[in-house]
């Protein structure tokens, strides 16, 4: 005689499965956090060596706007933000290198596209910077627009958007180019300094850090025009939800707290604060910091011990650096740009 499973019996099943499910996500989702804290460090991929992104002094103390994302989060997570293994990634190596687990999360420079994404199990947690693909050319050559490029060699990296686009733009607009492709930012460099190529095409940040490495950079000019759109922000592996929320509202505290006037200066003063958004932000209220897995000053300390958005963009790569990249696009929302967080509440 079969057994008969009755309504109740399929109930308690469910719940059964459902509660092991719950646990099962619970203690999968903190893998990563978990892994941090034993470790005492955060592996975080940056880039080989871009100036004002990532970069190494020759101490080996590395800064740069990715740089001072990877200790924002060590600052969440330690309240300390050296906490940090920096792991140089290159372009063509840097999907595989999160994806098997070598590093925690991966800030480097990288585009946010559906096919990084959906084809290597990645999540990206935001946008640290809108970019976009450009071209530099010798201001010799009079060429005023990259509509004038038919035919041009034209230097690029493998591994990167920047080489698809090429290929968009020039068969978009019906004209013929010929790659001289490398694997590396130096090495593209050299290529068109060696006149391999008369046109070298990066994401425009990547112009700006690379034309200062030229010899004599005001020979040197980024034609108008932006061929793309390119959001570089930090991803993390797919299947650890609590991480990459972690990962998220560090960018986003970050954005949260430039809006709501709170810096690296005046963080003492929003821990007295009575406003109730920046009594979320610094912790004084709420417990949000404790729902992501941290502490509730773990806004506070990526704010006092990093900065705020607009702290880390002018310091690594806005209008005063070296650099001297205007805010643009990367302008608060609410002052003419698209930076936009939502909000901690
Ligand atoms: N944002 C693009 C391009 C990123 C990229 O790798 N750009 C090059 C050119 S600026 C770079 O950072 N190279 C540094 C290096 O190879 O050391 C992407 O995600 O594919």
């Amino acid at each position: 005689m079969s057994a008969r499973i009755g309504p109740r019996q399929t109930l308690a099943a469910a719940s059964l499965a459902l509660f092991l499910i719950g646990l099962s996500s619970a203690s999968a989702s903190s893998q990563t956090l978990r892994a941090v804290q034993a470790r005492g460090s955060v592996v975080c991929g940056v880039n080989e060596g871009l100036a004002g992104f990532s970069i190494a002094d020759d101490k080996g103390a590395w800064s740069g706007l990715d740089v001072d994302f990877c200790r924002a989060l060590a600052a969440a997570v330690f309240g300390d933000p050296s906490k940090v293994q920096y792991a140089p990634q290159s372009a063509d190596g840097r999907f595989e290198a999160l994806q098997s687990g070598k590093i925690d999360v991966l800030a480097r420079n990288s585009t946010w596209t559906m096919g990084r994404e959906t084809g290597f199990g990645l999540s990206f947690a935001g946008v640290n910077y809108y970019d976009g693909q450009g071209f530099l050319v010798r201001k010799a050559q009079g060429v005023q627009s990259a509509l004038e490029l038919d035919s041009a060699k034209v230097c690029v990296q493998s591994g990167t958007t920047t080489i698809d686009n090429l290929g968009d733009f020039f068969t978009g607009n019906n004209m013929k180019f010929e790659p001289v492709v490398g694997s590396s930012a130096a090495e593209t460099l050299k290529d068109y300094e060696a006149g391999q190529c008369s046109v070298l095409t990066t994401d425009v940040s990547g112009l700006y850090a690379l034309r200062l490495q030229l010899a004599k950079p005001g020979d040197h000019v980024i034609l108008p025009d932006i061929i793309s759109k390119e959001p570089l922000g930090p991803a993390v592996r797919q299947g650890d939800p609590q991480w990459a929320d972690i990962v998220k509202w560090v960018l986003f505290a970050m954005i949260d707290a430039e809006e709501l006037g709170v810096s690296s200066k005046t963080v003492g003063q929003a821990l007295k604060s009575n406003k109730p958004a920046v009594m979320r932000l610094v912790g004084t209220e709420g417990n949000f910091g404790e729902q992501l897995g941290l502490t509730k000053s773990w806004a506070a300390n990526v704010v006092g011990m990093v900065g705020n958005y607009g702290e880390v963009f002018e310091r690594n790569v806005g209008s005063k650096s070296k650099l001297g990249i205007p805010r643009g696009l990367n302008e608060l929302w609410n002052m003419g740009g698209i930076q936009y967080a939502p909000p901690i509440r």
